[in-house]
């Protein structure tokens, strides 16, 4: 190495006059030379590794990569939000009915009602409804002939028939029992008077009814054998049972009793037991 340093210093070149400095300028001092000429000298060992510059200036844009390959298609992402609502669609065709639905429960008690005047109304005509069919399903049915017949007339128990054919007074008992009943026997007043009225009404004068004395003279009972109550209605002066041939007896209009004979013929009137009508 120091051998290098005796070559002649022809030239000093400006190019390499720092790096002498910086490596060989005190050695260089001590040589005498007359024309220096500096040469580059040898090389140097290799200094220490210097700390890291600064960051340098971004580069250029690079130009477009390739078009890379498809990639592997990802996972189904979350649901979403919900979206707002939509308008309203337009309305439907009516559907069928439905099936009948259970039984609901009872209904609270009604108040009390202002018709129980007209429910006894009701009830009363019900009655006379019920009464009038079965009279007129008893003139049908009872009688061959309804011409005979002067309507009917009743009181509670009793249905009274003034039948309009002149009979002897067994066969006009006869007549009447053939129709489920008996000649009319009074027992009280009101049905005297219903009798009476009834032989009015048809503007009769007598008519025979159910009392005589046939089975034993001057002990009168009734026709179907039952005994004579407290009530009568004898004319005064009857039964005087005359010519000793009056075993019968008759209802004048008034609504008297007088006994007379048995085989004329007279109209009569029937009575009948509602039960039976
Ligand atoms: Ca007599
Ligand atoms: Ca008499």
């Amino acid at each position: 190495m120091r051998g290098e340093k005796l070559m002649p210093c022809v030239l000093i070149t400006l190019l390499g006059l720092t790096l002498m400095e910086s490596a060989h300028g005190l050695h260089m001092s001590d040589e005498p030379c007359s024309v220096q000429i500096l040469v580059p000298g040898l090389k140097g060992e290799e200094g220490e590794k210097g700390v890291k510059g600064a960051p340098g200036r971004p580069g250029r844009m690079g130009p477009p990569g390739e078009i890379g390959h498809l990639g592997v298609k990802g996972q189904k992402g979350i649901m979403g939000h919900y979206g707002k609502i939509g308008p309203s669609g337009v309305k439907g065709v009516k559907g069928d009915m439905g099936d009948l639905g259970s039984r609901g429960p009872n209904g609270d008690p009604g108040v009390p009602c202002e018709c129980t005047p007209l429910r006894k109304i009701i009830g009363e005509m019900d009655i006379l409804v019920t009464q009038l069919s079965n009279e007129l399903k008893f003139i049908k049915n009872a009688l061959p002939s309804p011409a005979a017949v002067a309507g009917i007339k009743e009181t509670d128990s009793k249905v009274y028939l003034l039948v309009k054919e002149e009979k002897r007074y067994t066969d006009a008992e006869v007549y009447c029992q053939g129709r489920g009943g008996h000649l009319a026997m009074p027992k009280d007043e009101g049905a005297n008077t219903a009798i009476a009225g009834y032989i009015t009404e048809a503007g009769l004068s007598r008519v025979y009814i159910g009392i005589n004395d046939i089975d034993r003279e001057g002990h009168f009972t009734y026709v179907d054998s039952s005994p004579m109550s407290t009530f009568s209605k004898w004319r005064e002066g009857e039964p005087n049972n005359a010519y000793e041939d009056e075993d019968c007896a008759e209802m004048v209009a008034v609504g008297d009793w007088t006994d007379v004979a048995c085989h004329p013929t007279m109209y009569f009137v029937c009575e009948f037991d509602k039960d039976s009508v």
